[in-house]
This record gives structure tokens, C-alpha cells and sequence, in this order.
């Protein structure tokens, strides 16, 4: 059932990794999330596929390759998606949301995952595709066949979020492995995906719905990028917003001052104070352009207790002449009547911040969100209204 306070059960997402690294990455996904969405590891190679835990495999192009991998050749698979081409369609059938995990460089992945992302789109789904691109370490021949492969992404998906693996390293320590350094990459991938279905699925102190989240992959046109940063203790909302602000994957904060929309995701646990919440928007807000697009989230869940997680994902082109619809209940069938995509025009407007749809406007306070209080003082009542500041019209 959907409804504006649950625009979207858990039973319309599926998420699939495509090739070796993406099936690696949803596998590993899947031993993390209780309550996950269903989650499908697709792979020329049927060998690898036995080694996973967890996600449900599906082998593609068995009568080209034999069930082995595709040895590096994109083009091999690319018909092997094509010869699965009905099991694909099977998978996404009735699903409003899916999410694409693709490790670009090697033969599968690259050549397979732009038919993956067509799939989902003639079945209707929104789709949002993770691509990884190749560390520098493995070789300029590999990146050149990522490079490819993502741009034909970038016509078959909706919102083609790019992670570089070199960037994600170069915040890493460099004492990492290769292993290390792709088991980094598969916690960063998992997290991209778990913060934008954990908000779309559970009913947020401040919600990001579906409605939403279709407008924004329908003005943004080019590859997003995308940071992540957690925090515990005092300062905990402050060091995850700074961490996700800094990272490299975000050319250490310039492509969010330089971006015309950002979708700002906060998880935390039953403790998350909304002076957390305006911590983590004042420090995006001080960093963004003054006319960026800002759509923010925030959800609850138990197992965040103590630790804030902060997830942005930066466009740098916006191309719609009206301010986010971004209130709009999400439709019971999931697609939204929303402002077509025009040329760029990149107008100057006010930020766009989405409509915190848990606030109890008339208290100036969040629902279902813990009290802080400082000698005696609640801070989670705002401090215009706190020091009765009127504010001008
Ligand atoms: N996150 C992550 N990335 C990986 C992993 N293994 C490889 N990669 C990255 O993914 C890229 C593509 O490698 P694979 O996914 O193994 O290739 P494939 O799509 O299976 O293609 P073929 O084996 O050539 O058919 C590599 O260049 C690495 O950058 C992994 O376990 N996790
Ligand atoms: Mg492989």
C-alpha cells in the first residue's frame, strides 16, 4: 500500500548489482540490512555468483559465455544481457524504484549494465545506478571502458550517481589493500543505496518522498556525484556533515559549492536532536550557492542509536524553470505529475528546501525526535523562536 505518510513499500524496490564488484557490493549489502529490499546479483560469471551469501544470483548469457566471465569484453557483455533480456524484464516487473550497482571497467558490468538500466526503465521504475569507476592502479585501458560504458548509462538511467574509486582511496588511509580498498567501496556503495530507500521507506522525521526524488532525476541531467560521512559522540552531526562536505568524491566540498541541486540525507537513531538536523543544513547551506536546489531527508533507525550518518548527492545542473513541488504526496501509483525538464537556464532563484513534512509547524519542533535541553533550555525549539525574534515577511 502506498500512502503519503509510506509513499513506497519495500516490496516496489529492488536493488541489483551487475558484474564481479557489483555483485560483491549488493552481497555485501545484504548481510547488512534486516528488512532489506530484494537484492540480485547479476554476473556472466555463474562461478563467482556461488561464492555470494546472501543476494539472489542471475546468471546472464550462459549459451554465450559458458557461465564464465567475459574475459574484459564489453561487447560480450553486452549480448549477454541481451540474450537474458526476458529475465531482466522479469526481475524490475512491478517495481517502482531500482537501484543499479556497477562496477565499470570490466567486461560485464560495463557492457551489461546499461541493458540492466533499460529494463528498468521500460518497467517503470525510477532508476538510480551506482557506477563505480576503476582506481588508477588498474590501468588507463580500464577507465577508458568505464568512461564508455557510463556515458551509455547516462541515456538509459534516471540518475547516474559516478563514484570514483581513486577519489574514495584518496580519503582512505593509504595503507589500505586492494581488498581493503574495495571492501571500502562496496560500504560506500551499500550506504549511498541505504540512505536513499531507508528514507523513502520508513516514515522520516523529515521525509523525502518519491515524488520528490522522480523530480530530481528528471531536472538533474548529468551524473551526480555523491559523499558520505558518519559521526558518534557530542559533536557527532557536526563531523558527518564535515566528513561528507570534505571528501574527495566531492572534490573536497567545490562540486557541492559548485552544484544547482543536492539531496541531503541525515540517519541517525532515536536520539537525533533537530539541533542535529540544523547543524548538519546550516553547515551544507554555508558551503552550497545561494540559488541551489537543497532537498533534505531525515529517518530514524535503531540501529543508527548514538551514530549520525550524513549522505549528499550532488547535480550540478538543474533543469526545471519552477522551484521544487517538493510537498507533493507521492501518487498512489508512484509517478508523479511533476514540472517537465526544460534547457538548462540556470536562473537564479531562492534555495529550494523540501518541506519538512514531519514538523509540527505551529510547536516550531520535530515529531517523534528526543528533547534536548541545556540548562534548562530546549534546543530543540528554534532560537528565532526561543528569543521571540520576529522575522520580516
Ligand atoms: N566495489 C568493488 N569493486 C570491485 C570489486 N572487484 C572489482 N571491482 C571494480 O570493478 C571493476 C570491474 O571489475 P569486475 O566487476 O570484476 O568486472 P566484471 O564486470 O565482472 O567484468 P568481467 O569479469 O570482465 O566480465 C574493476 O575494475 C574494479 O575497479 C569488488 O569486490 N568491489
Ligand atoms: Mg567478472
Amino acid at each position: 500500500m502506498t500512502s503519503s505518510e509510506t509513499p513506497l513499500t519495500i516490496d516496489r524496490i529492488v536493488v541489483v548489482g551487475v558484474g564481479g564488484g557489483g555483485c560483491n557490493a549488493v552481497d555485501a549489502m545484504a548481510a547488512e540490512w534486516t528488512n532489506a529490499p530484494a537484492l540480485v546479483a547479476i554476473n556472466t560469471d555463474a562461478q563467482s555468483l556461488e561464492g555470494l551469501q546472501h543476494a539472489r544470483p542471475l546468471v546472464i548469457g550462459r549459451k554465450i559465455t559458458n557461465g564464465l566471465g567475459t574475459g574484459g569484453d564489453t561487447d560480450v557483455g553486452r549480448l549477454a544481457a541481451e540474450d537474458d533480456i526476458g529475465a531482466l524484464r522479469e526481475l524490475f516487473a512491478g517495481k517502482d524504484l531500482a537501484f543499479i550497482v556497477a562496477t565499470l571497467g570490466g567486461g560485464t558490468g560495463t557492457g551489461a549494465a546499461p541493458l540492466v538500466a533499460r529494463a528498468a526503465q521500460e518497467a517503470g521504475a525510477l532508476t538510480i545506478v551506482f557506477a563505480t569507476l576503476p582506481f588508477d592502479f588498474e590501468g588507463d585501458r580500464r577507465l577508458s571502458q568505464a568512461r564508455q560504458g557510463l556515458a551509455k548509462l547516462r541515456d538509459q538511467a534516471d540518475i547516474v550517481v559516478v563514484v570514483p574509486n581513486q577519489d574514495l582511496f584518496a580519503a582512505a588511509s593509504s595503507h589500505l589493500s586492494a581488498e581493503e580498498a574495495f571492501r571500502l567501496a562496496d560500504y560506500h556503495l551499500g550506504m549511498g543505496v541505504f540512505a536513499i530507500w531507508k528514507l523513502l521507506v520508513t516514515r522520516g522525521v523529515v521525509n523525502l518522498d518519491f515524488a520528490t526524488l522522480r523530480m530530481v532525476s528528471r531536472c538533474s541531467d548529468e551524473a551526480c556525484l555523491f559523499s558520505y560521512g558518519e559521526g558518534k559522540g557530542s559533536d557527532r552531526a557536526a563531523d558527518a556533515v564535515q566528513t561528507a562536505l570534505r571528501s574527495p568524491l566531492v572534490g573536497g566540498g567545490k562540486a557541492v559549492a559548485e552544484a544547482e541541486a543536492v539531496i541531503i540525507s541525515i540517519l541517525g537513531g532515536p536520539d537525533l536532536a533537530l539541533r542535529e538536523i540544523e547543524t548538519v543544513m546550516t553547515a551544507v547551506r554555508d558551503v552550497a550557492r545561494k540559488d541551489s536546489n537543497l532537498f533534505m531527508g531525515a529517518a530514524i533507525d535503531l540501529a543508527w542509536a548514538g551514530a549520525v550518518a550524513v549522505t549528499l548527492v550532488v547535480s550540478q545542473r538543474w533543469n526545471a524553470d519552477e522551484p521544487a513541488a517538493a510537498s507533493a504526496p507521492a501518487p498512489e501509483s508512484g509517478k508523479a505529475d511533476l514540472p517537465a525538464p526544460k534547457p538548462s537556464s540556470r536562473k537564479k532563484r531562492d534555495s529550494a528546501l523540501q518541506p519538512s513534512l514531519g514538523l509540527d509547524v505551529a510547536k516550531g519542533m520535530f515529531k517523534d525526535v528526543e528533547r534536548t535541553a541545556i540548562d534548562g533550555v530546549d534546543m530543540d525549539i528554534p532560537t528565532f523562536i526561543r528569543r521571540r525574534v520576529v522575522l520580516e515577511k
